[in-house]
């Protein structure tokens, strides 16, 4: 027996999985049950693949290639969100086209993730930036457009100042630039829109459907931000009126004031009535210069200014009551005005407070001279005529239906949710298949000439005054209408990085597919994602990006399910061995390169998988990387002592059985770690033996398969078991041959577990604590202590309460 060199073992079945194209998902093979293992692709950085990507590359790995061995047709694909900013600015700073990086930087993650061993169909890489790609990009945005779910519209956008560049919401960060930290201000511009706010309410539904984290819902949910409450008319002294929205229109009879936002339309039209106009055009400007973000922290001090000249009347009392301008109320949410109740809201109590505005008690409960009272669980209406007396829930109730028979005001439900901003005025992006034509307006582009090709630009950087470099070329801008055939120009503008990433999962199932962007047999097949995991960072606004798409698809008969993602996980980050984040910065930075060269990917893969709960972060260690190496080499070395004996051997059988039902489910159920654990436990059962059957050798290598792909296969191909490892069946395990008599326990001393301990399953319990108290770490713990309780439970734990 040779000793274990990693290095030739790993190559030589890389490329023979390759020429055999044993990992060729099948779009012929119909008849077969499916598999869909998707994790997120990558952003293919300069800095190449990061220990974090293996991590979930490698999970559903072991996924897709145990569900093979299963007899499933899987699809398990990768590829490349190759559009983007970073990349862009590389190309900028050192004056190369975009393009060239992109090809450089795919070529060098891809070689690093094939020695990892990673079962990627890549018949099927897909590449965003790809015309053949992008094409059906441009497709969608197309369809989108012809219903109405793609619009152009002049508003205040974020505006980063570094990357000249319109931000999304989500993409200002407490302020700043997401990706560069530069100041973020706001600048009227006009932007193309989706309307992505048609789809809030199924989005918010749709969860029902799928099989993700209950915080992974909670995040969809909270982005979007349902609430429930009311619009409610005040007449103003000028005879308008001003309606606002209200998620307590209980507390009505505690309004004191109201507040509009500083950008509200009503300020223009009473211009000549406010006697202070120069004050509120003053604070206009300093409010535009803020984010909203900064606007409406609570912890802020509050600013504003009184409208001279112009009152609102409550409604319910018939008060007049003055109307103030403050950035804390935002033009774009609910009607951008309110009534405000210091009693009960804590930004209006500060405001109050400054400002010398009443504050009225309506829920009693607190004590509103010292803080807003805004518990409306409890409370009891008082001071609020025909409110007193009932609870919260019943006065929306009534006040809803008194405001709705006097006509003045009515239920509402409100969105957080705004319609996404699609345009980027950068060059690495999906051109916007739209022409602009002075009589026919915004055209678009007939279907046949997609792709709409990214022309070459001299010049990459934004134009300062917040154009594309593609406002430029005036050739490529300067086009014909198609609809009247005279002169029109093209949208300079380009797509988010979310486009591409929105419909990826689709274009896998049938790549090369130049019709449509798959066919309708391979997405009614393939659909939906059976199982995608990916980075906690993405399970806000790629997945509701994502889902909202597929949900137009749906809608418009492309794609045959609602919701495009059965099942979604994510793993926990990889820290550096200091337990912070791995950063250049920080110089705790692992390259997955280092340790594929010393170790070897098996070792890699397993450590990857070993190093802790799937879902939580875990930081690298090096003597930990170790072990999981000897591991492999003991596994290497039973080669060396096969015996003569047949099938499995008695005294094996209980732990076979066992651990093939333990590795078939943890595989299922993130726990990779255990899954490890127990294959480890087998190994020392085995070696105890001093030798190992042919058939045990067999089934240990099915199993450690999907984790250590490369040594599994040399160790097959040396038996001589017969074909690849990879094309042979997942051993099954008889559920009455998989309890044994012993059992492990788990020992708990006031509330901690301290112990875990192996007995014999039928142990009587006066027995069973003995055994526990005899255990040298539970006899350290309890020593000199009174022991006040002891539970066992049968089988699992044994509970000692100890005092003193
Ligand atoms: C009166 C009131 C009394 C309010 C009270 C709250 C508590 P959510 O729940 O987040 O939807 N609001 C409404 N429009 C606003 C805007 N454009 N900018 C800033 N704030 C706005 O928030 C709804 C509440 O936020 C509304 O209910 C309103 O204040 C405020 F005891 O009205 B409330
Ligand atoms: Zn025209």
């Amino acid at each position: 027996m040779n000793k274990y060199d990693h290095k030739p073992i790993e190559k030589k079945w890389q490329d023979k999985w390759e020429e055999a194209g044993v990992f060729h998902a099948s779009n012929t093979d119909m008849h077969k049950p499916k598999y869909y293992a998707l994790v997120e692709f990558p952003y293919p950085s300069g800095q190449g693949l990061h220990v974090g990507h293996p991590r979930s590359y490698t999970a559903l790995d072991i996924v897709a290639r145990k569900r093979r061995l299963q007899g499933y047709n899987v699809l398990y694909p990768i590829g490349w969100d190759a559009f983007g900013l970073p990349t862009e600015n590389y190309a900028i700073k050192n004056h190369v086209h975009p393009a060239i990086v992109t090809e450089k930087n795919i070529a060098r993650f891809k070689q690093q993730l094939q020695s990892l061993g990673i079962s990627f169909d890549w018949s099927r890489e897909i590449n965003t930036t790809d015309p053949d790609y992008y094409k059906w990009t441009q497709w969608i945005f197309l369809q989108l457009f012809k219903h109405g779910l793609a619009y152009k519209k002049e508003m205040s956008v974020n505006w980063c100042t570094s990357c000249k560049c319109v931000l999304a919401n989500e993409e200002v960060v407490e302020g700043v630039c997401e990706r560069c930290g530069s100041e973020v201000v706001h600048k009227v511009k006009s932007q193309w829109m989706l309307k992505i706010t048609e789809y809030a309410q199924r989005l918010i539904d749709d969860l029902e459907l799928v099989d993700y984290p209950e915080r992974v819902k909670a995040q969809q949910r909270n982005w979007i931000g349902r609430s429930t409450g009311a619009e409610v008319d005040f007449s103003t002294t000028t005879g308008d009126k001003l309606t606002i929205y209200t998620t307590r229109p209980d507390t009505l009879y505690g309004a004191t004031y109201m507040v509009i936002s500083p950008e509200h339309p009503m300020i223009e039209k009473w211009a000549d009535r406010i006697q202070n106009m120069d004050e509120v055009r003053d604070y206009q400007a300093e409010a535009a210069k803020k984010s909203d973000f900064e606007r409406t922290e609570v912890a802020k001090e509050k600013t504003g200014v009184r409208l001279d000249g112009v009152m609102a009347i409550n409604p319910v009392n018939e008060k007049e009551i003055p109307i103030f301008i403050s950035d804390y109320v935002l033009v774009s949410y609910g009607t951008g005005a309110i009534m405000a109740v210091p009693g009960h809201d804590t930004r209006d109590w500060d405001f109050a407070k400054k400002f010398g505005l009443p504050i009225i008690e309506v829920v009693k409960g607190g004590d509103v001279e010292k803080e807003a009272f805004t518990d409306c669980a409890t409370g009891i209406m008082v001071n609020s005529g025909i409110l007193d007396g009932l609870t919260v829930e019943e006065a929306k109730k009534k006040i809803i239906a008194f405001l709705e028979e006097k006509g003045i005001g009515h239920a509402k439900v409100n969105f957080k949710l705004r319609d996404w901003v699609f345009s980027r005025q950068r060059y690495w992006g999906e051109p916007i298949p739209i022409v602009y034509c002075e009589k026919c307006g915004y055209v678009p582009l007939p279907e046949s000439e997609l792709p709409l090709r990214l022309p070459d630009v001299k010049s990459y950087e934004p134009t300062d005054n917040g154009e594309s470099p593609l406002a430029h070329m005036t050739d490529w801008v300067n086009t014909t209408c198609p609809h009247c055939g005279g002169p029109a120009k093209r949208e300079t503008d380009t797509m988010p990085q979310w486009a591409g990433s929105s419909w990826y999962f689709l274009r896998y199932m049938d790549p090369h597919n130049d019709q449509a962007l798959a066919s309708p047999e391979a997405l009614k097949y393939w659909s939906p994602v059976d199982w995608y995991n990916g980075g906690m960072e993405h399970t806000t606004l790629h997945l509701l990006y994502s889902r909202f798409w597929h949900k137009f698809l749906y809608d418009i008969h492309v794609v045959p399910t609602p919701e495009p993602y059965a099942k979604r996980t994510s793993h926990g980050m990889i820290l550096g061995e200091n337990g912070e984040k791995m950063s250049k910065s920080r110089g705790n930075v692992v390259n997955p390169d280092d340790i594929v060269n010393e170790y070897g990917a098996d070792t890699m893969r397993l450590y990857e998988m070993f190093i802790g709960d799937f879902e939580k972060a875990a930081p690298w260690s090096t003597s930990s990387i170790k072990g999981c190496r000897r591991f492999v080499e003991r596994y290497w070395n039973l080669q060396g002592i096969v015996c003569e004996d047949e099938g499995i051997r008695a005294k094996l059988e209980t732990p076979f059985h066992k651990t093939i039902k333990k590795v078939t489910e943890d595989i299922e159920n993130l726990k990779f770690n255990t899954a490890i654990a127990a294959l480890m436990t087998l190994l020392n059962d085995i070696t105890a033996e001093g030798s190992i059957t042919r058939e045990e050798l067999r089934i240990f290598t099915l199993l450690l398969n999907p984790f250590a792909p490369h040594v599994t296969e040399e160790v097959w191909n040396v038996m001589n078991f017969g074909s690849m490892v990879c094309e042979q069946e997942w051993p099954s395990y008889d559920e009455a041959k998989c309890t044994e008599d012993t059992v492990e326990i788990a020992v708990q001393i006031n509330g901690k577990v301290r112990a875990r301990l192996r007995i014999a399953a039928n142990l009587a319990k006066d027995d069973v604590f003995a055994a526990v108290k005899a255990d040298e770490k539970v006899a350290a713990e309890i020593a000199g202590k009174n022991i006040v309780k002891e539970i066992y439970v049968p089988g699992k734990l044994v509970n000692i309460v100890a005092k003193g």
